[in-house]
């Protein structure tokens, strides 16, 4: 019998009310890896309330025994993380040594977050009064709900419950269907580590069930989302008419190296595959455009094609797999559906673009895929395919090169391969994304740094770093006068 992995509202593992479960997929092999329970609305409406009870109690907890119990969440992440990252491959489908760095990511930010709890600076500043003090401090927001997405099962999740936790806020995370075992191993952890009751509660399902029931719920006060950009919209516009919720969005990406004739291509070309085809190219950061001086256009296209030809797809855990399944069915024909529109547009089907079969394996596996000869108008340049197909742009220089980065409706991660400092400065001026890579590839960002993007990425906050501390808490401005007298500001200062 397949494992059952209940939801956890106020510090107890609970099947859903209705009794409905469904089940985790090993996207590799379509084995069932565990059954989760599929909730509805009225297992929201607990674990708010819940949450909403706790705030009470953990908004008045000391900053710093929050982060002493973050710092030993980060222990036991790091204790566990080998049986995380085996699980997450399975779960997930990425390859191992992909998963091992999901699951350092969360590690990280964790131990960063547990720090946090004995810093939170405010501001304190000279009043324009005599006898008067000035200082803001931070507040917790409340009750947030935590959406995320399967292709970083730990360490996105962590990204946002752990900024949440150290500031006072309660959580009711709603992780992605695909990957439940993941976030039922974090929470498992958090409680392990001390969590207080209903301060953070799970609840497994879909969507359209527990994400909207979330989104309305008088009793949330944030949504902190990452998906798709129609899905970000949607949960803004909801999260608006309800309450007029605080949403930080984190959304899509159509991420672009870009190559100057000058570059290092051998650096250039593992900055690419890695950035194209790791991961399945199912990274937000993900490059999917190749935008390259045309007077290396075609070596270029060369390696690039060649080292895609020859990756080795497989299931994440086998050592020699370098690139793993897509998540499910659905993706599998979106990517296809784009391969068919790059074609249709006239744009150059170098290598790939077919479903790929993997003896034993009846995942949804597909051939890294490269089209040169695209337009920046066309839509495989536009839209973001989130599988591993790359689109190969030439321009005729660094600043058509910025103008192509810049003029999609993603503004995530950008890439620059030049030897040229001059030029790589006025890239890292002009490059209009949340995140700039000189002579490396378009992912792999660090966690003590902003994560976000421009224009339709997100909705201008960011995760990670000191700026996750601004997303999830609200500036409390403070004034005490001490002068025993009526000080008018602004009126009485001279
Ligand atoms: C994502 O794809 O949603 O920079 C997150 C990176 C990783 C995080 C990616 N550190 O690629």
């Amino acid at each position: 019998m397949a494992e059952f992995y209940g939801n956890y509202i106020d510090g107890r593992w609970v099947p859903a009310k209705s009794g409905r479960r469904s089940p985790s997929l090993d996207p590799a092999t379509g084995e069932v890896l565990g059954e989760v329970a599929r909730s509805g609305p009225e297992d929201v409406d607990e674990a708010v309330e819940a949450a909403r009870r706790a705030f009470r109690t953990w908004r008045l907890t000391p900053a710093p025994k929050r982060g002493e119990i973050l710092y030993r969440a980060a222990e036991l992440l790091r204790d566990r993380k080998e049986e995380l990252a085996a699980m997450l491959t399975r779960e997930m489908g990425k390859v191992l040594a992909e998963a091992r760095g999901d699951v350092q990511e969360a590690i990280d930010i964790t131990y960063f977050m547990a720090g946090e709890g004995r810093r939170q600076f405010g501001h304190t500043v000279p009043s324009e009064l005599p006898d008067k003090w000035a200082m803001a401090v931070r507040d917790p927001i409340g009750v947030v709900a935590v959406i995320t997405p399967w292709n970083f099962p730990t360490a996105i999740p962590s990204w946002k419950i752990m900024p949440a936790l150290v500031l006072g806020n309660t959580v009711v995370f709603k992780p992605a269907s695909d990957t439940p075992i993941l976030a039922a191993m974090l929470v498992g952890i958090l409680e392990e580590a001390g969590l207080p009751p209903g301060v953070v509660n799970l609840v497994f399902g879909g969507g359209e069930e527990v994400g909207e029931a979330l989104l309305r719920h008088p009793g949330v006060d944030m949504i902190s989302f990452t998906g798709s950009v129609e899905s970000g919209q949607h949960v803004a516009e909801v999260a608006a008419r309800h309450g007029l919720k605080r949403v930080s969005l984190e959304l899509g990406g159509k991420n672009a190296v870009i190559v100057l004739a000058d570059a290092d291509l051998d650096l250039a070309v593992d900055g690419i595959i890695w950035s194209a085809y790791g991961t399945t190219g199912q990274r937000c950061t993900a490059c999917s455009r190749l935008i390259v001086e045309r007077a290396v256009a075609e070596e270029l296209e060369e390696r690039i094609a060649a080292r895609a030809r020859s990756l080795r797809l497989g299931h994440g855990l086998r050592p020699e797999t370098e690139v793993g399944p897509l998540i499910n069915r659905t993706a599998l024909e979106r990517v296809k559906s784009y391969v068919e529109v790059g074609r249709r547009e006239g744009a150059r089907l170098v290598v790939g673009g077919e479903e790929a079969e993997v003896p034993g394996l009846a995942g949804a596996f597909f051939q890294p895929t490269v089209f040169a000869d695209v337009r920046p108008e066309m839509r495989i340049a536009r839209e973001e395919i989130f599988g591993p197909v790359l689109s190969l742009i030439p321009v005729d220089g660094l600043e058509e090169a910025i103008e192509v980065n810049n003029g999609v409706q993603y503004g995530l991660s950008s890439s620059l391969y030049t030897r040229d400092v001059h030029r790589a400065f006025r890239a890292i001026r002009d490059l209009a994304t949340g995140i700039v890579y000189i002579n490396a590839g378009t992912i792999g960002a660090e966690i003590q740094l902003p994560f976000g993007g421009y224009r339709m990425t997100g909705n201008g906050h960011r995760e990670a770093g000191i700026a996750a501390l601004d997303t999830y808490s609200e500036w409390k401005s403070i004034y005490v006068d001490f002068s025993g007298r009526l000080q008018r500001a602004q009126i009485d200062t001279h």
